[in-house]
């Protein structure tokens, strides 16, 4: 495989023009037949190679993946998204996260398929995964914090998304606490962090992300349409889902890094920054109740400061909100 990667930085360099396959047996230390052994792997992992005789080989499209290969392929982090597991399909990416965490998979393992049959979203809700369209994955971090700071990770990971999806595309989302990410109200991305820990320590968090990519409307189930979007809606044009998930892992990357050394600070400013709610009149609606007033802000863990019309500050653990037309 790390030949594999070679070769294909090598033809990622060439921008579409051809390497001979001298030039690449030379390079890779290899016979011309090992080379075109390779190539047909490359081949069967979906990319269109064409081979000119007296000219070489280029590459003419790259499969429409996000498999392994395409994403370390220039991937500048130290941990997170080094450690990569590929599927096509699976029932939910969180569930083999949790396996393997289980297992004792190091910080940064990330679990990513082209396609989710059961993928979950919160309180046993169902999220949609359909295949090649979207980025589905799940990221397994080992800070050592205390479980009730783990809905900080929660709004750090969206804080990542948002800055990701401004790099990569000219979509500005918004962030509706305390997992949705939204363009103009409808859903882009849900975020649903999940945990391994004991009374006191935190073993493992699992951030799972959801980002609709490249549907069109009418890939959406009806009972989402109304509410759902994705990147190529909005942008009018396909989106790279490699690069996305590159640049995600990297701005998570630098914002963990800031977080496990200076704490909370830096991640809940930029998210109250990126917040539709904060500061505005909103209804949550708990398990329990039904709650209407001011979003004064987030708490240092990530608990939302809602005051109703009496003045009494509400803490909210969990919720959906929405904003109040009042
Ligand atoms: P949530 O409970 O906030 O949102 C779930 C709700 O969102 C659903 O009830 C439905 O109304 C709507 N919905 C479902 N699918 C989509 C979609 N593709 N786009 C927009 N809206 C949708 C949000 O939960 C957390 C979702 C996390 C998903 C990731 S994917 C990788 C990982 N694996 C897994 O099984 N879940 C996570």
């Amino acid at each position: 495989t790390d030949i594999r990667r070679t070769l294909l930085e090598m033809f990622t360099n060439a921008e579409g023009e051809y390497v001979s396959g001298q030039r690449i047996s030379d390079l890779l230390g290899c016979s011309r037949t090992a080379v075109w052994k390779h190539i047909e792997d490359l081949r069967k992992e979906g990319y269109e190679l064409e081979a000119v005789r007296k000219k070489g080989y280029r590459i003419v499209t790259k499969p429409n993946k996000v498999s392994t290969n395409e994403l370390l392929l220039g991937l500048h982090t130290k941990k997170i998204g080094q450690n990569l597991h590929y599927e096509e399909t699976v029932e939910s990416t969180q569930k083999i996260a949790h396996r393997l965490a289980q297992e004792g998979a190091v910080e940064g393992t990330v679990i990513v398929a082209e396609e989710q049959t059961a993928g979950r979203g919160r309180l046993a809700r169902k999220w949609y995964s359909p295949k090649y369209t979207g980025v589905w994955m799940s990221i397994i971090l080992r800070p050592a914090i205390p479980p009730q700071h783990a809905p900080q990770l929660t709004l750090l990971a969206a804080v990542a998304i948002v800055q990701a999806i401004q790099e990569v595309t000219n979509v500005l989302p918004d962030i509706k606490w305390p997992n949705d990410i939204l363009v103009n109200n409808k859903k882009l991305v849900g975020i649903l962090t999940e945990m391994q820990a004991d009374v006191e320590q935190v073993h493992s968090v699992i951030i799972g992300v959801g980002i609709n990519v490249n549907q069109k409307l009418e890939h959406f189930d009806s009972d989402i349409q109304h509410l759902a979007t994705s990147l190529s809606i909005e942008e009018q044009k396909e989106v790279n889902r490699a690069a996305l998930m590159q640049a995600i892992f990297l701005k998570m990357e630098s914002l963990y890094e800031d977080y496990l050394e200076n704490g909370f600070g830096l991640v809940k400013h930029l998210w109250e920054s990126y917040s539709i709610s904060i500061g505005k009149r909103i209804i949550a609606r708990t398990l329990k109740a039904t709650i209407e007033g001011h979003a004064k802000g987030i708490t240092n863990d990530g608990v939302l400061l809602l005051e109703d019309d009496n003045g009494t500050v509400h803490h909210i653990h969990s919720a959906d909100i929405e904003l109040s037309s009042k």
